[in-house]
């Protein structure tokens, strides 16, 4: 891959000279939905697919950016003095954003660059390649102007970039488990104070197989906004009979004892969600630790359920890839990933399983839908590195 860009490099710059080659994975989330911005646990990992990129510092502050995967755009110019939060749509805000995002934190970008990027992670998938290019950025910066910065601040610089330039309200977890990624093993996140844990993810004689639904998030961003504000609400409303700080403060039991003080019904299921999947994951993780995959599996299944009837992030599309999944010998868990709406799901499946998956969960979804899904059989790798 480095070959190809530093050509690609060459064609679109006129020369390489300079340049240097650096790789950021893309993420899924194994367990844990909808709960980093819930004070709760996440299970990410990190992928070997990811964003590439080469780049060049330059002696003046201008800004020149190429993306492999939007040839058509061409050359997008710009210098540092542009840089003005969520201006105009386009994949540049990203880098752009994160440029910023370091002033912003008092390190100001001295000289522009010029950045030529390609991701080999479906776009727009739930894969998070929006904070793999931040992530990627942010390391960049780092290497070029000696900013000290670890590997977290990047994801809290990137989560910055994205709830501030970008104005999506996310979480943690995705600029986390991309800037923290550490191969064969998933982060075990817990969102309220940062602190976290290495676990691996010895699946023995299984993989993680995403299926991208295809399905453009549309409304996705307003709807997480949306969700994010139902939880706020709900929030408040237990403060008023409970000491909490955020909806992971509380496990089933308890939430069930304070519950009434939540006045709607839709917000009483968001609410249950939130405390509900995070009791799940915490689990999730102490099963596979004991090496029980197939209790893990079960839980991923409970999140989709609990996604698709009380959070309602799901859809028809999500929810024919899941329930064609777990239809299947073989299939371990299955549920969707990511903010939902669209995107992908994830699925544990034996190794002996995962061409019939494939093939009849495939069929299955493109009878139903009428187009196609995508089927990717990932492994878990590390951070961000220079090539
Ligand atoms: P995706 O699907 O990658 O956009 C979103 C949020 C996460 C998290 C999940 C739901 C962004 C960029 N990220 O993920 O922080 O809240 O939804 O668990 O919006
Ligand atoms: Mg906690």
């Amino acid at each position: 891959m480095k070959e190809t860009i530093l050509k690609k490099f060459q064609e679109v710059f006129g020369d390489a000279e300079g340049v240097k080659c650096y790789f950021a994975p893309g993420r899924v989330n194994l367990i844990g939905e909808h709960t980093d911005y819930n004070g709760g646990h996440v299970f990410p990992c990190a992928l070997t697919i990811g964003t590439y990129g080469a780049a060049r510092r330059r002696e003046d502050n201008r800004l020149r950016f190429y993306s492999m995967n939007f040839e058509k755009l061409g050359v997008i110019e710009s210098s540092l003095e542009e840089l003005v939060p969520a201006k105009e749509a386009g994949w540049t805000n990203y880098p752009k954003g994160v440029m910023w995002a370091f002033g912003e934190k008092g390190m100001k970008v001295p000289f522009g660059m010029d950045l030529l990027l390609y991701g080999n992670i479906p776009n727009g998938s739930g894969l998070s390649s929006s904070a793999s290019v931040e992530i990627l950025t942010g390391y960049i910066l780092r290497d070029f102007f000696g900013f000290e910065v670890s590997n977290q601040e990047l994801a809290l610089i990137g989560q910055y970039a994205e709830n501030n330039f970008n104005k999506v309200n996310c979480g943690i977890m995705d600029q986390f488990a991309i800037a923290m990624g550490k191969k064969d093993n998933a982060i075990f996140l817990d969102t309220a104070d940062l602190s976290f844990e290495y676990a691996p993810i010895a699946l023995k004689g299984a993989k993680i197989v995403i299926a991208s639904s295809n399905k453009k998030r549309g409304l996705g961003d307003s709807k997480y906004n949306e969700r994010r504000s139902e939880c706020e609400t709900a929030l408040a409303e237990l403060q008023k009979v409970v000491e909490i700080k955020g909806l992971g403060d509380l496990d089933e039991e308890t939430f069930e004892k304070y519950a009434s003080a939540i006045e709607s019904d839709v917000r009483r299921r968001r609410a249950k969600h939130a405390v509900y999947e995070n009791q799940r994951t915490i689990r999730a993780v102490e099963a596979l630790k004991a090496d029980n995959v197939a209790l893990f599996g079960k839980l991923m299944n409970e999140s989709h359920v609990s996604l698709r009837d009380d959070y309602e992030v799901t859809g028809i599309e999500l929810d024919t890839l899941v329930e064609e999944a777990w239809k299947i010998e073989g299939v371990i868990g299955s549920r969707m990933t990511g903010a939902g709406f669209g995107g992908c799901t994830v699925s544990i499946v034996k190794d002996e399983a995962i061409d019939g998956f494939i093939d009849k969960v495939g069929k299955a979804y493109e009878a139903k839908i009428g187009y196609a899904a995508d089927f990717y059989v990932v492994e878990v790798g590390n951070g961000p590195v220079t090539l």
